[in-house]
């Protein structure tokens, strides 16, 4: 099953709005596989957007990343990568779509609360870089079960 790295950087932490996040995933109708909240190392946070490394916003790109928790998490479903870039929103708040998290909750290009894999690729890069095989859980939903 596909899976793809999601993770509510220290602004979206600081605003309250893990939850406002999370949520919009799990209506989606995605399954959380992984998630801890977790203060990036600068080490860590080079190697995740190893990919900017060469950008004039690098330097401020890593202090805002490690200036305080993220919460990280693996979400996992039938084309969710594409998916939670579109649930996500343009990478510039000023260009996201209204009903896209940043639309809805991000003003800022450097401070856009959400991050989200950019392809299959990243994902399998990126998960890695944040969890351990065994943090992964494999398990199936089963709602009416429950109530
Ligand atoms: P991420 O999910 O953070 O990777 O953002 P996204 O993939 O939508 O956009 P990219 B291009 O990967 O941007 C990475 C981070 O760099 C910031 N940024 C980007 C700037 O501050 N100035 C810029 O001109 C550009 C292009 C935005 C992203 N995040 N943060 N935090
Ligand atoms: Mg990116």
């Amino acid at each position: 099953m596909e899976r793809t790295y999601v993770m509510v950087k220290p602004d979206g932490v600081q605003r309250n709005l893990i939850g406002n996040i999370v949520s919009r995933f799990e209506q989606k109708g995605y399954t959380l596989a992984a998630a801890k909240l977790v203060t990036l190392s600068k080490e860590t946070a080079e190697t995740h957007y190893s990919e900017h490394r060469e950008r004039p916003f690098f330097g401020e790109l890593v202090s805002f990343i490690t200036s305080g928790p993220v919460f990280a998490m693996v979400w996992e479903g039938e084309g969710v990568i594409k998916a939670a870039r579109q649930l996500i929103g343009a990478t510039n708040p000023s260009e996201a779509a209204p009903g896209t998290i940043r639309g809805d909750l991000a003003v800022n290009v450097g401070m856009n609360v959400v991050h989200g894999s950019d392809s299959p690729e990243s994902a399998e890069r990126e998960i890695a870089i944040f969890f351990k095989e065994e943090e992964l859980n494999d398990y199936q939903k089963d709602s009416n079960k429950w109530v």
